[in-house]
């Protein structure tokens, strides 16, 4: 048999880096990095621990490579395999007789991190009349998506280049999130004396050692940080003056608001120096600069809100927006947006009738996002409907559980695994218990994959094209073509949901009949084809600056896509929907009730702020952990905290530690790190496939599971958009005398001996 060289992509993280596969009788034989096609780095491949899982993972005998359906009881391991008629004729049968009792939105769906397309899904579930979709909406992206739009009419990125004269890195550590150009660039920052660096982050992470300034603040107090540093900023005559009178609303509100927010005050809240606060304050000033966030800011509940618009009226009043080198506003996408892939404007009153959000969470809910859209669509953009408008998982988990306000009996989870990255995995668990039908599409046999009644097997990397869009907020899609025909039965996810929507009479809304031919259309309205695509692997245009000055066909400067079209710094948008019109610093959200501290005080258990899901390399959210390489490095799941917080809990590093609140329990090793002292920061997604997912266990989610202590509830999230909090916490914490399980150590499954990986945890510091 001859080998073939096929253009292919890795997609074990979101960068996509392109490879050649060597194919040999419809099988990957080897594979080689790609240097002619986008985006690809030698450094950033030689950093990379995953690309070789695109070999060891494609043939693994962990793969679920059938359908199967339950045939025991629900979580009893007992499974019959069937075929792929077999399967969708059966969950299409179900879902058509519960529609039917109960109406369109008797069917949810979970989803996670950008690990494939989720459009098709979002089309499935727009057609079939249910806005039930929970996922990463409210504390992963939206956050930042929404006051980007309200503040300044579109999503915003940085233009990190030679002109930038400083940088902000807030509450991110790319150092071990995002092995990408983004994290070179800071790198290459870094060596340069001329742009200062400066992380907010409370750990003294990788990326951290690499700042001219690392400012630690108590979690969820960016807010304040923020409103001290622009309060700073107007008060030393240090902000744009032309750019405020000319692009800005709401300045002299701005000015009254911010001036409690002293830096001496800031700096006691925030547990900071006030020094420190001044330096990042003058350095931001000084335009162009740039800053990027992540989860550190976009999961603190409450804070979520206030936190990101603080951060766009930063960009504003300094002119860092919109500008090279600073902040800039981004294209929407030349090939058809994600809003028309998703169908939500098919079906919109139904989709808004049965939403539940609405009247609770009023930004994140369809009266909302139509009400933005006017305003950013003035410019011509479009958000991405389904996201913006995702289901709050508390009020769809409490459908679940007691069919108020209509019962929701059914859900698909696409590419996550709800029993541990979701918050309150104890109430996640009884939910999803009590349905009727749970489909889980995945690579593996995943605890809620365990639970379900169908698991149909995906697609995985070089398996299936690529297509990243971002959801369309960005003129940039990347990608490319499979390298071989998924092995086995396993399907790539758009033909799972087109076969699926087909049998409940969608054919008309899945017209193109490959993933492939849907992407080519997609990309038609560029002029660029599928092959093209796949050969250069990317289809973008730069964005441009200096957009708001670009005039319309009246001769006027087009300005911002805003109800006012210029800057909101005092928000308009917000107000008519019952919000703040400026950021008003909240409370952090407990999940220990006064209650169980006192129980557990009395105990002898300390009550500790804490942060979880630091990111770590390799492994990404539950992923990987059946990589025995990667194990093997890292075999079990740690809290951090800094020594002087180990001494005063009694705590060495390597011992066992418990973390409690009144939704539950976990049970980790001790890591001692530099940072932020009386405080606590625990890994997330932990479990442990080495054990059969089905004796009861359940892989481990009771073990070191953090999220069977956070929680959704509404009650302490953030009351525009719902966000609820992985971060800015609290917890009981006490040492813990039985060892953690370390099955995959003890059965031989990793070389390591526990207290050998124990000791490096202590000399590695
Ligand atoms: N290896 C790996 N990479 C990943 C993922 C993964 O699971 N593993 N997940 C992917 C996904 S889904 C996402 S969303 C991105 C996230 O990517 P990032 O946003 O870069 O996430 P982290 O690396 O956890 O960095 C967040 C930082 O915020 C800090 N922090 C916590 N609380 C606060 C706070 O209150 N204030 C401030 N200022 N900082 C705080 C934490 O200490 C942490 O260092 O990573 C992606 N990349
Ligand atoms: N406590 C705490 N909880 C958190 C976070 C935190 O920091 N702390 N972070 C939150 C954030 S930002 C996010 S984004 C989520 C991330 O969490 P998720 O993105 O939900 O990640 P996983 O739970 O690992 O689920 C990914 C699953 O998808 C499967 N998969 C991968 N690719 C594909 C594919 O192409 N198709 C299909 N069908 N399946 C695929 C994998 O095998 C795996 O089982 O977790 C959130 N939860
Ligand atoms: S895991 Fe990410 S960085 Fe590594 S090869 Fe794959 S796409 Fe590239
Ligand atoms: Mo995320």
């Amino acid at each position: 048999m001859s080998v073939e060289t096929k253009k292919t992509n890795c997609h074990y993280c979101g960068y996509l880096c392109a490879f050649d596969a060597q194919v040999e009788d419809g099988r990957i034989v080897d594979i080689t990095p790609d240097p002619t096609r986008y985006p690809y780095d030698a450094s950033i491949l030689a950093g990379c621990r995953r690309w070789k899982m695109n070999l060891e993972m494609i043939d693994s005998p962990e793969r679920v490579n059938h359908p199967l359906r339950r045939c025991g009881e629900r979580g009893s391991g007992k499974w019959e395999r069937i075929s792929w008629d077999e399967a969708l004729d059966d969950i299409a049968l179900r879902l058509t007789t519960l529609r039917k009792q109960h109406g369109s939105g008797v069917v949810a769906s979970m989803i996670g991190g950008p690990h494939t397309s989720f459009w098709p899904l979002h089309k499935f579930m727009s057609l079939f009349g249910s806005p039930n979709n929970m996922g990463i909406g409210q504390i992963c992206w939206n956050p930042r998506i929404w006051m980007d739009a309200i503040t300044f009419g579109w999503t915003v990125e940085a233009d990190i280049n030679e002109l930038t004269n400083s940088v902000i890195i807030w509450g991110t550590n790319p150092a071990e999130s995002d092995n990408s150009a983004f994290w070179r660039a800071i790198i290459r920052i870094s060596k340069d004396d001329t742009t200062k660096l400066v992380v907010v982050d409370p750990r003294y992470t990788k990326t951290a050692r690499l700042a001219d300034l690392w400012i630690a603040p108590n979690p969820g107090t960016d807010c304040t940080l923020m409103l001290s540093m622009i309060n700073y900023i107007i008060e030393q005559d240090l902000y744009d003056k032309q750019f405020v009178q000319d692009w800005c609303v709401g300045f002299d509100e701005l000015v009254a608001h911010v001036k409690r927010y002293s830096l001496e005050m800031a700096a006691e809240v925030c547990g900071v120096a006030a020094d420190d606060i001044r330096k990042a304050a003058e350095w931001f000033a000084d335009s162009p600069a740039a800053m990027v966030s992540g989860r550190g800011i976009d999961q603190i509940g409450k804070n979520v809100l206030p936190t990101h618009r603080a951060r766009c009226i930063l960009f504003a009043i300094t002119g860092n927006i919109d500008k090279p080198g600073s902040c800039l506003i981004l294209d929407k996408s030349d090939f058809v947006e994600e809003v028309d892939l998703e169908c939500t404007f098919d079906n919109w009153e139904t989709l808004e009738k049965l939403s539940m959000n609405t009247g609770i969470t009023p930004l994140q809910s369809y009266s909302g996002y139509a009400q933005i859209m006017r305003d950013t669509n003035k410019l011509n953009r479009r958000l991405p409907a389904r996201y913006l408008t995702s289901a709050h998982p508390d009020l769809v988990l409490k459908a679940m559980e007691t069919g108020e306000p209509y019962p929701v009996r059914a859900l698909i989870v696409e590419a996550t695994n709800p029993l541990l990255t979701y918050a309150d995995t104890h109430r996640v668990y009884r939910a999803l218990m009590g349905l009727d039908l749970i489909v889980v599409i995945d690579y593996f046999m995943t605890p809620t994959a365990a639970i379900a009644d169908f698991v149909l097997p995906s697609a995985a990397a070089m398996e299936r094209a690529t297509f990243q869009a971002h959801g369309g907020v960005a003129n940039i899609a990347y990608g490319g073509a499979a390298a071989v025909e998924p092995y086995y039965e396993r399907k790539c996810d758009y033909d799972i949901f087109r076969e699926l929507g087909c049998r409940l009479g969608q054919a008309d809304a899945w017209m193109q009949e490959t993933f492939e031919q849907a992407c080519a259309d997609t990309l038609a309205p560029t002029g660029m084809d599928w092959e093209t695509y796949c050969q250069i692997g990317i289809c973008s245009q730069p964005p441009r600056s200096y957009k708001h000055l670009e005039l319309d066909e009246d001769g006027n400067p087009k300005g911002f896509g805003t109800a006012s079209g210029k800057i909101e710094l005092a928000s308009s948008a917000l107000e008519s929907l019952g919000g703040d019109r400026l950021p008003c610093p909240a409370d952090n959200r407990t999940l220990c009730s006064d209650a169980f501290i006192a129980e557990r005080e009395s105990q002898g258990w300390v009550h500790l702020p804490l942060i979880t899901g630091g990111r770590k390399q390799p492994y990404n959210a539950s992923m990987y952990m059946n990589n025995p390489a990667f194990r093997e490095k890292y075999p079990l799941p740690v809290v951090e905290m800094s020594r002087s917080t180990a001494e005063k809990l009694g705590l060495k590093a390597g011992e066992g530690i418990v973390l409690a609140a009144d939704n539950g329990e976990a049970r980790f090793v001790v890591d001692i790190i530099e940072m932020k002292d009386d405080l606590l920061h625990a890994d997330y997604g932990w479990w442990h496939p080495e054990w059969d997912v089905a004796d009861g266990r359940l892989g481990g989610i009771w073990e070191s599971n953090i999220n069977t202590l956070t929680s959704c509830s509404l009650d302490q999230s953030e009351p525009m958009i719902g966000t609820w909090s992985y971060n800015a916490l609290d917890c009981m914490v006490a040492s813990d005398p039985t060892p953690l399980t370390t099955d995959a150590i003890d059965k031989g499954h990793i070389g390591n001996t526990r207290s050998a990986w124990c000791d490096k945890l202590s000399s590695d510091k």
